[in-house]
């Protein structure tokens, strides 16, 4: 596949070229990513491959590949967040703004990171203990003040600890219940703020609650105000659910309730491998691309946000390499999105003859035709 893509890229003019034909076409995208993205290389059998860079020189990256927009959990708003007082929370937010203002920088959204804390080991809104999820929607309502200064209505939710290790733990009726409950606590709290729950079948839990687009949007439907209830896919979560991420898009745009995108990429049923977009799987990178193109994604003003991380063998001076080739990647796609042979693709449909629209697609991404 690797070989695959050096060709792909090698039939394709450079994108540093501002003449280039599809990218006065392609501009209504705008790239978003979280300052987690620039990591240092841990993995759970090994320490850090790179210093920590300071939350100024990743805004100063962000800047320089052309991204115009950053994702923040609360605690990457406002560090150590749990110690701090809801005067001291506002007036740091405050602060994050005013820098995001004098760079042009966009808050994309707030997420609460709900699966750190000493509260939230047996889960956040789904705990057996009453005192930690009244933990989990007391933070969650600190996340959704923060969205408020940085000038997002978007709240992600990336349910990371509701479910099990152990079924018969928790009542899974229950936890239905419990997540509506929390989701309601944070509807009420704030009048204008979105949801968007953004699903994953397992890791860190064995098996989650909210494994698929199809559970997020159903869960909608249970809450107080469901028009504010959406989802955010993320390409490796619904590989990790066997599921084809561009079905997850169209299904959520037809629900118009696809409100942001974590794009990555991820080879198979193991761990969250957080890889650049397209480095797997080009065709099922292309189809997301043309799901988005045919959603016509981003008409609101919503991110392409690209959540990968750097190989843990990446060195300081290419550490922000995964971003602008998930980018270029993403750009050079959507040109062989729209310059795919719509006349031939239905041809072949009308003919019902699929083995010539599979020889179609793999040689137009081969750069022949
Ligand atoms: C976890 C994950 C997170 C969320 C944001 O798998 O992808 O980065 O996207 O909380």
């Amino acid at each position: 596949m690797q070989r695959l893509v050096r060709i792909f890229l090698a039939a394709c003019p450079p994108l540093h070229n501002s003449t280039h034909p599809f990218m006065a076409k392609s501009n209504r995208y705008r790239f978003c990513a979280g300052p987690w993205n620039w990591s240092p290389g841990q993995d759970p059998y090994g320490p850090t491959t790179r210093p920590e860079i300071s939350f100024d020189e990743k805004l100063r990256e962000l800047k320089r590949i052309g991204f115009e927009a950053m994702m923040f959990h609360d605690d990457d708003a406002v560090p150590d967040i749990d110690g701090k007082s809801a005067a001291q929370i506002a007036r740091e937010a405050k602060e994050l703004k005013k820098r995001l203002d004098g760079e042009g920088v966009t808050a994309e959204m707030v997420a609460p990171r709900l699966w750190f804390s000493p509260n939230t080991i047996d889960g956040a809104y789904t705990s057996n203990d009453p005192k930690h999820r009244q933990y989990a929607i007391d933070r969650s309502k600190r996340t959704i003040d923060i969205a408020r200064i940085l000038g997002t209505d978007l709240i992600v939710l990336w349910l990371a600890r509701e479910g099990t290790y152990l079924r018969e733990s928790k009542s899974g009726r229950r936890s239905v219940d419990l997540l509506v409950a929390a989701f309601d606590a944070m509807l009420a709290h704030d009048k204008k703020i979105r949801l968007a729950i953004e699903p994953k079948p397992n890791e860190p839990m064995d098996v989650a609650y909210v494994p698929t687009i199809g559970h997020a949007l159903a869960i909608a439907q249970l809450t107080r105000d469901p028009k504010r209830v959406g989802c955010l896919i993320e390409s490796a979560h619904s590989l990790l659910a066997g599921l084809d991420p561009a079905d997850e898009i169209d299904f959520a745009m037809a629900f118009d309730k696809l409100w942001s995108l974590h794009l990555n990429d991820q080879n198979g049923l193991k761990f969250d491998q957080y890889k650049p977009f397209g480095s797997t799987n080009l065709r099922v990178a292309f189809n997301q691309v043309r799901a988005l193109e045919r959603n016509q994604y981003g008409r609101n003003g919503e991110f392409i946000c690209f959540d990968v991380h750097p190989f843990r063998t990446t060195t300081t001076e290419h550490w922000s390499a995964h971003l602008s080739n998930s980018r270029r990647t993403f750009d050079l796609l959507v040109e062989k999105a729209r310059s795919l042979d719509e006349k031939k693709v239905q041809a072949c449909v009308s003919r019902r003859d699929y083995q010539a629209l599979d020889q179609l697609v793999i040689e137009h991404l081969l750069g022949k035709g």
